[in-house]
């Protein structure tokens, strides 16, 4: 069997989680991230029939019953994935009944998952159900995003719209707009289960005043959608108390997400 650290799908956690560090977005524990593997893939590493030990997921994950996943740990930091994977991160099988995980591989010091799973996985059941491609979700705490929970209004229409207008490429990485959930407390199963209500609709989930959640079909993709939103955010924070002479107008907006021909939501324009 090949050497899980060679791994593909390790090496790209590795390195998220350390540009994620290094952007500033995941101090200390902040962050997590959860990533769907192929079986086959998994297979040319470990055996995917032995578990090291069995660990309850707190609430029903049957629909994704025998689905692998690479997660980050509960209480560790993203700083320390990349010269510690084996402890920082964990290959997860969802137990048949769905009411338990089988760790294949990690969380060596006895660890487990984030205690984001039920948000995570909730997200990955609503994403899959739209989209049968996905296998990412992150969670993040980007400081710019952040900043602007607190200056800005948290409603849908009037936060997608005001990103959109902030970076001319916005409109077309996240045609679908940025959902948003107010103050709740995290770790639950019940943002879990408003999370996962909004990822029906949105690849992006503002959880107000704490942070946000993206999916996608890969990592590149997923923290390239929260890194938009992120860039989208800075530049409101670095503009939003000056006078605004020029602004990316919504008949602009319309003309570009028809030109890149992406299915955006024309109810957050104005015309
Ligand atoms: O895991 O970010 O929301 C740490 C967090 C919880
Ligand atoms: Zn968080």
């Amino acid at each position: 069997m090949k050497d899980i650290l060679t791994a593909p799908f390790v090496e790209e956690m590795r390195r998220t989680t350390a540009n994620m560090y290094r952007l500033g977005w995941d101090e200390r524990n902040g962050g997590n991230i959860s990533y769907m593997l192929e079986e086959a893939e998994v297979r040319e590493y470990l055996n995917i029939d032995a578990p090291l030990r069995t660990i309850p997921t707190g609430f029903n994950a049957q629909p994704l019953a025998g689905k692998i996943f690479i997660v980050t740990g509960t209480g560790k930091y993203f700083k320390n994935v990349d010269p510690d994977p084996e402890t920082n991160l964990g290959i997860i099988k969802i137990s048949a009944d769905g009411s338990a995980a089988e760790l294949l591989w990690g969380y060596k010091d006895g660890g487990k998952f984030t205690s984001e799973l039920p948000a995570h996985l909730m997200s990955h059941m609503a994403r899959l159900s739209v989209d049968p491609e996905n296998r990412v979700v992150i969670h993040s705490h980007p400081t710019n995003t952040l900043a602007m929970n607190y200056v800005h209004e948290l409603d849908e229409k009037k936060l997608t719209h005001t990103l959109w207008e902030m970076c001319t490429e916005c409109i077309v990485v996240f045609p679908d707009g940025v959902g948003v959930l107010p103050w709740m407390l995290c770790g639950t199963n019940e943002i879990g289960e408003a999370t996962a209500e909004k990822m029906k609709e949105f690849r992006l989930v503002i959880w107000g005043m704490h942070g946000i959640y993206g999916a996608g079909k890969n990592l590149d993709e997923t923290f390239g959608l929260i890194e938009t939103v992120e860039k989208a955010a800075q530049i409101y924070m670095l503009t939003a108390h000056l006078p605004r002479i020029n602004t990316i107008k919504d008949e602009e907006m319309k003309v570009l997400a028809e030109a890149f021909g992406v299915e955006y939501r024309k109810d957050f324009l104005n015309l």
